[in-house]
């Protein structure tokens, strides 16, 4: 089995690149913020209570997300890997993650980190908000609220990771293909 994390902040590319890659090596694709965006077209209650959440750009409570990646990865015993783009964001999210896999025998074998200034960032969403219906795009306050608890919350996961030598840093500027070059490259020295 590989599984690998797609790291970044919000904008990074993590979506694009995740679509890239599971066509590629044929990983089951676990996106948390994916998972959310259906509750909330579905509008269930959790869908509701998330949306709250999310179009203040603030981060979906640990129990919730964690829950989400238990039942999927429960539904899915014969997957090959897993790519994960959007999960973990918070220490709390990592070690819960390395407990599931751990009761399935398999475990992370890479941490790609995609890095992007933040006014390429904050560039791209005001761009994808134009077009696409998602409420945390459209807003410039938020989508910078996205980004700062990116900072104070999220970027310290990659510590987790460097702890067991499993963080690589990538570029993520340039065309969508050169940053798909990047990360094929590290994914196929792993396999
Ligand atoms: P996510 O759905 O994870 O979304 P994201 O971080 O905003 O975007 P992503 O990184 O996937 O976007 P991409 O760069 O591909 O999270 C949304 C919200 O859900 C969070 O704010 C939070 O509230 C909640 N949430 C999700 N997971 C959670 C968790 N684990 N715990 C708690 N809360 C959670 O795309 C951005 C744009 O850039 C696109 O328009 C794309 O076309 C463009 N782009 C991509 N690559 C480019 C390139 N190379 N050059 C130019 N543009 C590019």
């Amino acid at each position: 089995m590989f599984n690998l994390i797609l790291f970044g902040p919000p904008g990074s590319g993590k979506g694009t690149q995740s679509e890239k890659l599971i066509a590629k090596y044929g990983l089951k694709h676990l996106s948390t913020g994916d998972l959310l965006r259906s509750e909330i077209a579905q509008q269930t209650a959790l869908g509701l209570e998330a949306k709250k959440i999310m179009d203040k750009g603030h981060l979906v409570p640990d129990e919730v997300v964690i829950g989400m990646i238990s039942s999927a990865l429960d539904a899915n015993p014969d997957a090959k890997g897993f790519l994960f783009d959007g999960f973990p964001r918070t220490a709390a999210q990592a070690e819960a993650l390395d407990k599931l896999l751990d009761l399935k025998k398999t475990s992370i074998n890479v941490m790609l980190a995609l890095e992007v200034s933040e006014e390429e960032l904050v560039k791209r969403l005001l761009k994808r908000g134009e077009t696409s219906s998602r409420s945390d795009d459209t807003n410039e306050a938020v989508i910078r609220q996205r980004i700062a608890v990116y900072h104070s919350k999220t970027a310290a996961v990659a510590d987790y990771y460097k702890g067991f030598d499993k963080a690589v840093y990538l570029k993520g500027e340039g065309t969508v293909e050169e940053i798909f070059g990047r990360i094929c490259g590290e994914v196929d020295s792993r396999l």
